[in-house]
């Protein structure tokens, strides 16, 4: 037998391969220009040259093929393929066990090669090193690549999915997983970028750079340094890029998932605040100290905490910097900008309130101070002092026949101080990703009216497990419980079922199954969220009564792990591992909804933004956003449109010009409004000839919605429980992700202590066990990566069938088995699809390359010879 050496040289005209110091085994390639060969084919062909026996020497023609060929056909003359030491995709790995996976994985890690494929499957292993292969160049190089024939990267995924859309007209997502720490986020932001420079074809819109600023914005409000990550994303996002139909980027859509308020008032020892703080308070000019009354960061009680020290300052200087930019790069015009840091600082300065017993009198209740902190913050709020005293003192209560005003205790107060904290931050941060909405929308008018395309990139929090864990450890796990249920169910139960309804060979691959921890946390009725949420609204429950109702009910669960009777927590075997919950203030957390004494006080502001903040219904907000942006875009359409735009403004204008704040104020106000508006459609006040019927319909859908929308306004009664609200957007999510395509990258975290290039074999191990990685590479590996039915099969590849094949097995199996000569374990026909493998898929699809290059090649010369 003979190996084929590695290539010592290549590229240019000649490459030498040489086979180490085994005997007759040195040969030449040359390629070269194909055409002065064999007129009929593209390409390099190869010339072999080989020693014989004797040690003359005799050349070999091949005809040209691709690469993967070439390594086919001379291992079929005897060459065997050069020993490899690492494999691109774990499906072509020769013996597939959890030490040759991890093998493969730490030799190609310490080569600097932190992406691998399992099929079409992304794993990525975080290297906490910047490496230089995300530059434009890299974008260019794998734009239009087929999966697999380059390194993988990450850039390759955003690529396919891209072309994908366009090719099938079909919504794709790409579903980021992986622990805390494991570069969710970072794989994020390459992908925008990716995703938005695809697009970029000589139209700069603007919009590219609204959906790269959103990045950073977001991260700043909702990222903080914790114990796993020093850039931990404390919410869930999932950004949709829209296209037009050529492929343009006309905006984009930033949901936004559960952000952990709690960490605004306390946190665990060395972890930090949200990063916007830092940088404020380290990166703000002197002017802005002044102008937001700015105190060094050991001066806030809700920075403070034991060994405070800040050790990066200057990177938070320059992130600072960062920020602004970015803020300015989503349209946060200076005064918006100074708005938002004059609520930071409010929020600051509320830790610092105090409470002393009253010292004087009889009188019952709490003296608050300090008075200059009391001023600074109706300074700074705009909201008269005595208001504000009396929402941080005390209780109000409206019963049916009477007010009820009741003192705090102590505690109380504390409560009431931090949750008005938590309820300004939480809305600072939703009113953030509302304008940032608001800014990707505008972008292109008319919307919703053009046809479009989408890609969603999932980014959400990763599984944790702290010292302490609490309810938000609880939701974030569940999310994740959620994101590896999705990935089974498709990577493994879809796909076998569909093996098996289309009647093909098949034996069935076990994975682990979580949908019983799923079932524990989110069944009816005994789910824990859904106990949860009865003792939360049950007057006289506590955490102890509800810790007891846990336990009771799941016992002998397999997730629920039991605990000592007398510990308030319980533990839950998660596929990622056992963690041990606290219940404390599990009730109150999920009930954290802002005070309604907290509303009354910051809508008394004389600040229209801070009334902004609060009470606004973000969808309604939204959807005059929608319409506004419709009648621009009427506006824009034509000259006709701006002319009619102009006449009706007497009509129009208290949509199209009133500023949103104002339309927010009161939902009588809002609903008169939509009154007056629904006359436009009434009158028929839109002549029609300006829009076409499709965007007609659009306006006159929104219009219907609105009012639906604002309906609900006035139904509402108690809100929905946090848990509940988090569990009705995750169902949406779900939803989204199931009519997409999606694509899966798996982020692993090489090690826990964020060193370099460093990888822990027993942490990366235990990832790849529970993410199931063995079965998946298992089931890539036996199962078929490509799909077509018939149908589809005879739109893509007709031209290499007969005139008159028709969509059916008789037809197309010929194709395979004859002509191609494949192997029959490399591809299935089922009753209504064509399954094969990825190298068999590409095989074909060079074939027909090579056929239509062919007929053009033959068209070239017929004309040549005839004209
Ligand atoms: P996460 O999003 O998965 O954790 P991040 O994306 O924030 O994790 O990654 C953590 C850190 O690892 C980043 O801040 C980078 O310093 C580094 N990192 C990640 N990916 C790369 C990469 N491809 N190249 C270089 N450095 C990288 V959490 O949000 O905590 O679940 O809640
Ligand atoms: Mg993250």
């Amino acid at each position: 037998k003979y190996v084929l050496a590695e290539v010592k040289e290549c590229g240019g005209e000649e490459w030498v391969l040489e086979a180490g110091d085994l005997p007759v085994q040195r040969f030449l390639l040359w390629p070269r220009k194909a055409q002065e060969k064999h007129p009929q084919s593209l390409g390099f062909y190869f010339l072999l040259q080989e020693r014989n026996h004797d040690g003359s020497i005799h050349y070999v023609h091949l005809p040209p093929v691709s690469k993967e060929q070439e390594t086919q056909r001379l291992a079929a003359r005897g060459f065997l393929p050069p020993p490899q030491d690492d494999f691109a995709d774990l499906c072509n790995l020769p013996v597939l066990s959890e030490d040759s996976i991890l093998n493969n994985l730490r030799t190609r890690f310490y080569k600097k090669k932190i992406y691998t494929y399992a099929g079409s499957i992304l794993i990525a292993i975080n290297p906490f090193k910047f490496l230089p292969i995300y530059n434009p160049k890299y974008v260019k190089m794998y734009e239009k690549h087929q999966l697999g024939k380059l390194e993988p990267h990450i850039f390759a995924i955003a690529d396919v999915a891209y072309y994908t859309m366009l090719r099938k007209r079909v919504n794709q997502c790409i579903v980021i997983s992986g622990e805390s720490g494991s570069g969710k986020t970072q794989s994020t932001n390459f992908l925008i970028h990716c995703l938005t420079a695809l697009s970029q074809k000589g139209y700069a819109s603007g919009v590219e750079r609204t959906i790269l600023g959103a990045g950073p914005v977001l991260e700043a409000f909702g990222n903080a340094k914790t114990a796993h990550n020093n850039n931990s994303s404390r919410f869930g996002k999932f950004i949709q890029v829209n296209y037009l139909e050529g492929g343009v980027v006309r905006g984009a859509v930033v949901e936004k998932y559960l952000l952990e308020k709690s960490r605004l008032v306390s946190r665990e020892k060395n972890e930090r605040n949200y990063h916007v703080f830092y940088y404020l308070l380290l990166g703000a000019s002197g002017e802005d100290r002044k102008e937001f009354k700015l105190l060094p960061p050991e001066d806030y009680f809700y920075l403070k905490q034991q060994n405070f020290k800040i050790e990066d300052e200057e990177d938070l200087h320059h992130d600072f910097e960062r920020l602004q930019q970015a803020m300015e790069m989503v349209g946060f015009l200076p005064a918006t900008k100074k708005q938002i840091f004059s609520v930071l600082s409010a929020i600051l300065y509320l830790g610092n309130v105090t409470y002393t017993k009253k010292s004087t009198g009889r009188d019952e209740g709490l003296d608050v101070g300090p008075p200059e902190v009391l001023a600074t913050l109706s300074d700074l709020l705009k909201v008269k002092e005595e208001l504000l005293v009396e929402a941080l003192t005390k209780r109000k209560t409206v019963t049916v026949n009477d007010k009820l005003i009741l003192p705090y205790s102590h505690s109380e107060a504390i409560t009431a101080r931090d949750s008005m904290a938590k309820s300004l931050y939480s809305a600072l941060f939703d009113w953030i990703v509302l304008r940032i909405n608001h800014a990707l929308l505008n972008k292109k008018d008319m919307e919703e009216s053009v046809p479009c395309l989408s890609i969603g990139v999932l980014d959400i929090f990763g599984f944790e497990d702290f010292q302490t864990n609490s309810f938000e450890q609880f939701c974030i796990n569940y999310a994740n419980e959620q994101l590896q249920y999705y990935f089974n169910n498709h990577i493994f139960n879809l796909e076998q079922e569909e093996y098996q309804a289309e009647g093909i060979t098949w034996h069935n691959i076990d994975y682990t199954d979580n949908v019983g921890c799923i079932n524990l946390i989110s069944k009816k009725p005994t789910g824990l969220l859904y106990l949860l949420d009865e003792e939360s609204n049950f007057p006289h429950a506590t955490d102890e009564t509800l810790l007891a109702k846990f336990k009771q009910q799941h016992q002998g669960n397999k997730y629920f792990i039991p605990t000592p009777v007398m510990e308030p927590a319980f533990v839950i075997q998660h596929f990622a591992g056992k963690v041990k919950y606290q219940i404390k203030d599990f009730r109150e957390k999920n009930t954290d909804h802002m005070r309604p004494d907290i509303v009354a006080l910051l809508r008394s502001s004389d600040r229209a933004y801070v009334r902004q903040l609060i009470g606004m219904d973000p969808v309604a907000m939204f959807r005059w956003g929608i319409l506004r942006a419709t009648i621009r875009g009427i506006a824009a359409f034509s000259e006709a449109g701006r002319s009619w735009a102009a006449k009706t403004a007497g009509v129009v204008r208290p949509i199209s010009r009133t500023p949103l704040g104002e339309l927010q104020r009161s939902n009588t106000q809002i609903e008169r409004m939509y009154k007056k508006n629904r006359s436009i459609k009434q009158k028929n006040i839109i002549p029609k000839n300006l829009l076409d019927s499709q965007s007609l319909k659009f306006i006159v859908s929104l219009q219907d919605r609105t009012t639906k929308s604002l309906l609900h306004l006035h139904k509402k009664k108690k809100p929905p429980s946090i848990s509940a609200q988090f569990q009705t957007s995750l169902t949406k999510l779900l939803e989204t992700l199931n009519r997409a395509e999606p694509f899966f990258i798996r982020c692993i975290r090489s090690n826990a202590e964020k060193e370099e290039m460093y990888l822990d074999e027993a942490l990366v191990v235990q990832q790849l066990r529970y993410t199931g990685m063995l079965e998946t590479v298992r089931i890539r590996r036996s199962g078929y990566g490509a799909k077509y039915s018939f149908q589809e099969f005879i739109g893509q590849f007709g031209v290499l069938l007969p005139k008159n094949a028709t969509a059916c097995k008789e037809d197309i199996s010929p194709l395979l088995e004859k002509k191609m000569g494949l192997d029959p374990t490399t591809y299935q026909i089922g009753k209504t699809k064509v399954f094969l493998k990825e190298l068999e898929r590409q095989q074909l699809q060079d074939m027909l390359h090579k056929e239509v290059m062919c007929k053009i090649i033959y068209l070239q010369r017929w004309f040549r010879s005839h004209l």
